[in-house]
């Protein structure tokens, strides 16, 4: 009979900052975990934790039914499982690397063609997150591969099943990193800009903290708008008027001395919705512009 999930064995392929999060993850869980990573001395820091260090990687899969991955891309995951696909035969694989949904698909299609079970996984926490409550994962894949292996996977953090498609979880974490890295964008620019003036960001941060926190609560209408592409519905502040403003922002950073790249596109973008007669509906039309057709 299978073993309780408590104590299910884990394979770990990658001891990088995150690979080793889950590695202790798994461990500090209970799980027998073997490990491999290309530099093996990354392995030395489990060991007082219990981890066991496979030699190379043919063994760290043999050890396991359930083997995760998370490399630095896909093209060092195929580096590392090609030569042994045929150990992974009737094993099931959760890839955790970052990629892109074509390149969770192309995996997929590669692991069933050696009988291997896959998920494709994307992990939406930092290292030190892992096994909070904050962390979460997204996994997409077989439902009942996912379902047979939830136990385990939650130690890392709630995990979402996003689909039977394998392209979909990556999609999910590649569009959050799109929100997170455009929200960097805006805020690394604030803050560089009342350093112009000698504002220490430090003081300005919580400030600037609440603003965007506020400003997020406009995210479900934003999304209705754009699933609809109906962006006349429910307009508060008008594109016209936004472009208006947005000129100052580009000349407030060109008086005070800052580049305006991180935010410039959005200017662009929102002048040519005016010019094409949409100046009455939403700023959120500015994506009508990105699809290819447009
Ligand atoms: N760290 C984070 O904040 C993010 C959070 C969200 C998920 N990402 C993704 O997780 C993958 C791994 O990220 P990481 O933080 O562990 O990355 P590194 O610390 O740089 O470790 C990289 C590991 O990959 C191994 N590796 C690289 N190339 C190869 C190769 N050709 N063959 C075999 N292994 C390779 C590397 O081995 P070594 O350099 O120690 O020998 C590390 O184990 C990643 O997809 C993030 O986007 C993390």
């Amino acid at each position: 009979s299978p073993a309780p999930a408590s104590a299910s064995p884990v394979t770990v392929l990658g001891l990088g900052a995150m690979g080793t999060a889950l590695a202790t993850a798994f461990l500090t869980n209970g799980h027998p975990t073997t490990v491999w990573n290309r530099t093996a001395a990354r392995a030395d820091a489990l060991l007082p934790l219990g981890a066991v260090r496979a030699e190379d990687v043919a063994e760290a899969v043999e050890a396991s039914e359930l083997v995760i991955t998370c490399l630095l891309d896909y093209a060092s995951v195929h580096e590392v499982l090609d030569p042994v696909a045929g150990r992974l035969k009737g094993r099931t694989l959760v890839n955790l690397t970052n990629g892109t949904p074509a390149q969770a698909r192309e995996t997929a299609a590669w692991a069933a063609g050696h009988g291997i079970t896959y998920l494709d996984g994307g992990i939406m926490a930092v290292p030190p997150g892992i096994g909070t409550e904050q962390a979460f994962v997204l996994y997409s894949g077989p439902r009942e591969a996912f379902d047979a292996h939830l136990p385990v996977l939650e130690r890392l953090g709630a995990a979402h099943f996003a689909g039977v498609d394998a392209g979909l979880a990556a999609l999910l974490d590649i569009a959050l990193l799109s929100g997170m890295y455009g929200m960097f964008a805006g805020v690394f620019h604030a803050l560089a800009l009342v350093g112009t003036e000698e504002v220490p960001a430090e003081e300005f941060a919580p400030m600037l903290s609440g603003w965007i926190g506020a400003m997020a609560t406009g995210i479900p209408h934003y999304a209705r708008q754009i699933g609809s592409r109906e962006y006349a519905d429910g307009v508060v502040s008008n594109v016209a008027m936004q472009s208006a403003a947005f000129g100052n922002l580009m000349q407030a950073a060109e008086d005070q001395g800052l580049s305006p790249e991180l935010i410039a596109p959005m200017q662009s973008l929102m002048a040519r919705r005016v010019a094409g007669g949409h100046g009455h509906e939403d700023v959120t039309g500015i994506v009508e512009l990105l699809r290819k057709q447009a």
